[in-house]
């Protein structure tokens, strides 16, 4: 039970169900959230309902957690009165009650689509400037700052996780570069709660792939050691997508197909 008393927002989602039972069995408590309905309490856990946006419901979240793993929001392209509400006002909802908590560490769910607009010949490392490619991108960029800002000011620490896509499988030839594990996923959620110091850092969740637009040097001090690979999947997603056209956004930034999503209006 080394995680202490955690929340994990965004419970019934994607990753959420995926990392609930993992959390569950390394904590002495687990709460969950969502906007969504989500299982039943387990033993040891705890089901709260709650918008991100409702500032009230946010701040009893927090109430007698030691840490967060904040996955909660739009996690796609969306007109920005959406991702104002869900991922902007949301994210500073949870900051702002982890401070008047005394809540010492955060993990942040963000998102490669905040350097979506560097392109795929580039190797970035979390020093480059950001390049969002929406505004989903932009959200979770003010996310990255406004935890920076936590963390200068308030001394909350924040493992940004850029992550590129946690599924499965890589369903795409792009994904053979941004593709995290699940049981990857769990390494660096875990490493992020565990490392002794992290400060405010910038890390990309990514599986041990052949190749890769991110260098995670700057994150050695995690401690996050993927294990898997996206290489098995080539053959198939090479075969699947023979040829490339060279002149789609989609192919040429690391963003892929966000890069051309909306307008909305
Ligand atoms: P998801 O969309 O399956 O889950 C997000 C959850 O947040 C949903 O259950 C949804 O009901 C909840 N939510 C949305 N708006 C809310 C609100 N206003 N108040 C409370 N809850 C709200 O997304 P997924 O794939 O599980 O991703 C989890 C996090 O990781 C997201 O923040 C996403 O942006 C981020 N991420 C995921 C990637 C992936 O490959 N799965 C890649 C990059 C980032
Ligand atoms: C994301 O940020 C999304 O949440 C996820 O659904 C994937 O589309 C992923 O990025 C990606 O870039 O593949």
């Amino acid at each position: 039970h080394s995680l202490g008393r955690l929340l994990l927002t965004g419970a019934a989602g994607g990753l959420g169900r995926v990392l609930r039972p993992r959390l569950r069995a390394r904590s002495s408590l687990l709460r969950v959230s969502d906007i969504s309905a989500m299982d039943p309490a387990a033993a040891g856990e705890e089901v709260v309902q709650a918008a991100l946006e409702d500032r009230a419901a946010v701040h009893c979240l927090l109430e007698g957690i030691d840490a967060v793993v904040h996955l909660g929001g739009l996690s796609t392209e969306h007109p920005f009165d959406a991702i104002l509400q869900a991922n902007i006002v949301g994210t500073y909802n949870v900051y702002e009650a982890a401070r008047r908590h005394g809540v010492k560490r955060i993990v942040f769910a963000s998102s490669n689509h905040v350097t979506g607009f560097y392109r795929q010949d580039q190797v970035i490392d979390a020093n480059a400037p950001a390049r969002p490619d929406g505004y989903y991108g932009l959200s979770k960029a003010f996310g990255e700052d406004l935890s920076r800002f936590y963390f200068d000011r308030y001394g909350i620490e924040t493992v940004c996780l850029r992550i590129g896509s946690s599924f499965p499988e890589p369903k795409d030839r792009r994904m053979l570069a941004t593709w995290l594990s699940y049981d990857d996923l769990e390494r660096l959620v875990v490493a992020s709660l565990t490392a002794p110091v992290v400060g405010h850092s910038i890390i990309f969740g990514m599986s041990d792939n052949t190749t890769t637009w991110w260098d995670n040097s700057l994150a050695r001090h995690i401690g996050f050691r993927p294990q898997d690979s996206s290489e098995p999947f080539r053959a198939a997603r090479e075969a699947a997508q023979p040829t490339l056209d060279r002149n789609d956004p989609a192919v040429l930034y690391q963003g892929g197909a966000f890069v051309r999503t909306g307008p909305f209006e």
